[in-house]
């Protein structure tokens, strides 16, 4: 069976850390002899939008909907098209309409790497950030009234159904209970926001009087971010909203001492759809160009999409190379975020070169 990848490696250091990504993925399907067809698209890019105005084409559903996979870069490019353009006209239509409701975000101290936590070792920092994907604060439902006068009024709404709800919680608790500490956290905030966050609140205690064996708390999201910081070893399955969960999967990678190393999942787990699978970071454009990227938020990503894809053996040999390549601790291949001296190629190359055996 040939699996389709759609590659778009997008803006900035996507560019970068995509050739790495495919690099690794290659290596890992020769090694497993997996039939991989990658498919390059140019579109879902600030250079696109240069090109034809608009980020995707008009019929960019028809030409990736039968794909078996996404892989992405990142998007943005803020000198030439403003970041809200750029997100909703490519990554944000993709979580629409191709319903992935999951955003699965790892977050896990790596071997080699320091954390800035003081006295954190591999082993204290290994949880999963569950992300509603598709509505929330996100929704991009509100509007602009007597606009550029002084009586300006902006309003935008936060949309949660109990559809989009229930269906990512019960994705967070079967992760949990599949786990061994079976431990459920949920991000919350409601003392503030008094009318959505309650009902999420009484949602988790639904879904979690389905799930016995799993052990739910919650906590507000300041104080959720505090803890992170100070007891990241409390965690094992976060649940959150769309925004909650953006913020915290950039601030529990930041916790183990780089976010260039973290991947994520956008997950239709129905499998009517593909699913995409990309770095946590975005286009950074203080590095592009500098060939500093750590590449491997890219190449765990395709550790997951080869799970994902049905190659659990494959994925983890992915995950086990840049494991193995970082706890060998040779500063003349890391990037500079994880205190080397090397640069997105030779990283990228000591893990294609560790895979291949
Ligand atoms: N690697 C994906 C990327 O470029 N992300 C940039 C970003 O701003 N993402 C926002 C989000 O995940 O909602």
């Amino acid at each position: 069976m040939t699996h389709r990848i759609a590659v778009i490696a997008g803006d900035g250091i996507g560019k970068e850390v995509m050739p790495e990504g495919l690099r690794a993925l290659e290596a890992a399907a020769a090694r497993f002899g997996i039939d991989l067809s990658l498919e390059h698209f140019d579109f879902a890019s600030c250079d696109y939008y240069a090109a034809h105005g608009q980020m995707l084409p008009d019929d960019w559903f028809e030409q990736l909907k039968d794909c078996d996979a996404i892989f992405y870069g990142a998007v943005g490019w803020p000198e030439t098209v403003p970041d809200h353009i750029s997100l909703w006209g490519s990554l944000l239509q993709f979580r629409r309409r191709f319903d992935q409701y999951v955003n699965l975000r790892p977050c896990k101290l790596l071997p080699g790497v320091k954390s800035p936590l003081a006295g954190r070792a591999p082993g204290d920092i290994d949880f999963y950030v569950v992300r509603e994907n598709t509505e929330g604060e996100y929704s991009s439902v509100g509007g602009k009234m007597f606009e550029g006068t002084d009586r300006e009024v902006v309003i935008q709404e936060t949309v949660m159904t109990r559809t989009g709800v229930d269906r990512v919680l019960k994705y967070a608790f079967d992760l949990a209970a599949s786990r061994p500490r079976k431990k459920l956290t949920s991000a919350t905030k409601s003392n503030g926001i008094a009318i959505t966050m309650p009902w999420w609140d009484e949602r988790v205690r639904a879904m979690g009087a389905h799930y016995p064996e799993v052990a739910v708390d919650q906590f507000h999201i300041d104080i959720l971010t505090a803890n992170f910081v100070m007891h990241p070893d409390w965690f094992d399955v976060v649940v959150a909203s769309n925004l909650f969960g953006d913020i915290l999967s950039d601030l529990g990678p930041a916790c183990t001492g780089t976010i260039g190393v973290a991947p994520s999942a956008n997950i239709n787990p129905d499998g009517a759809f593909p699913s995409l699978f990309e770095p946590v970071h975005g286009s950074a454009p203080d590095i592009y160009g500098k060939g500093i990227a750590n590449p491997i938020g890219q190449i765990w990503s395709a550790a997951m999409m080869l799970e994902h894809l049905g190659h659990p053996a494959a994925g983890q040999a992915v995950v086990d190379a840049f494991e193995a390549v970082l706890a060998e601790d040779d500063k003349t291949l890391l990037t500079p975020d994880v205190g080397g001296q090397g640069t997105t190629a030779t990283l990228g190359r000591a893990i294609a070169a560790k895979l291949a055996g």
